[in-house]
């Protein structure tokens, strides 16, 4: 898979992909991550990617041309299963659409900025629309950090023990059971005697148990959905 951002603020995402899982990720050739500066798409001399919003009011709007180059550009290049545009407006990003996106082919994310794009890039180039929850950011690029981890760390092969994404929080819609480690005794705070006993199926109905129990609790609505 290889996922194209592009940005008003490269920069924004050098860090997220440039460590642990996603870096490993990339080094092993599961996944390609392009940051696209949208400035060297620009159309005029003064290098301008916003304008006035017609008939008024408040902020800067992103303009159709240099976001119709670039995807131009890339549409050329290779097939593309989605694009998306990230934006408060956009429906809420959960684990079944990171699970359904990780099975596509490559995605181009186009980060919002300002007041939003000219509507006309939303209607003709985009896809699919997407908000990582119910909260503002001043800008689409962090919110595409979050898609994307969440889209490649379900790539398989990208996480060392396959079975891990499986037993995450949210996958059967079951918050994930309590962890802990050595040592099974820190100044009297001791971990559950099931746990040491060695009998795997205890441990596993254990842990059933402890998830259904912290998702009645925490996020009942969870169990509604299922
Ligand atoms: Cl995708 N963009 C912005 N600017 N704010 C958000 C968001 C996206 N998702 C939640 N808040």
């Amino acid at each position: 898979m290889r996922i194209d951002i592009i940005t008003l603020l490269p920069r924004l995402l050098d860090s997220p992909f440039s460590h642990s899982i996603l870096k490993r990720a990339q080094e092993k050739g599961l996944v390609e991550v392009v940051v696209h500066d949208l400035r060297d798409y620009a159309v005029n001399r003064k290098k301008q990617l916003d304008d006035y919003a017609y008939g008024g009011g408040a902020g800067m709007v992103m303009m159709i041309e240099p976001i119709d180059r670039i995807l131009t550009e890339l549409k050329s290049q290779r097939d593309y299963a989605e694009v998306i545009y990230m934006t408060p407006d956009g429906v809420t990003l959960n684990q079944q659409l990171a699970n359904e996106l990780s099975l596509k082919g490559n995605l181009i994310i186009l980060c919002g900025h300002y007041k939003g794009v000219d509507e006309r890039v939303r209607e003709h180039f985009i896809t699919k629309e997407i908000s990582i929850g119910d909260y503002v950011l001043s800008g689409g690029e962090l919110a595409a950090s979050v898609l994307s981890d969440s889209i490649i760390r379900l790539i398989p092969g990208v996480l060392s023990d396959e079975t891990s994404a499986l037993t995450d929080s949210f996958q059967d819609n079951l918050l994930a059971p309590p962890v802990y480690t050595r040592p099974a005794d820190y100044k009297g705070m001791k971990v559950p005697e099931i746990l040491l006993s060695g009998h795997e199926k205890k441990i596993e109905e254990w842990r059933y148990e402890q998830s259904l129990e912290r998702t009645k609790t925490r996020r009942p609505d969870l169990l509604d959905e299922s």
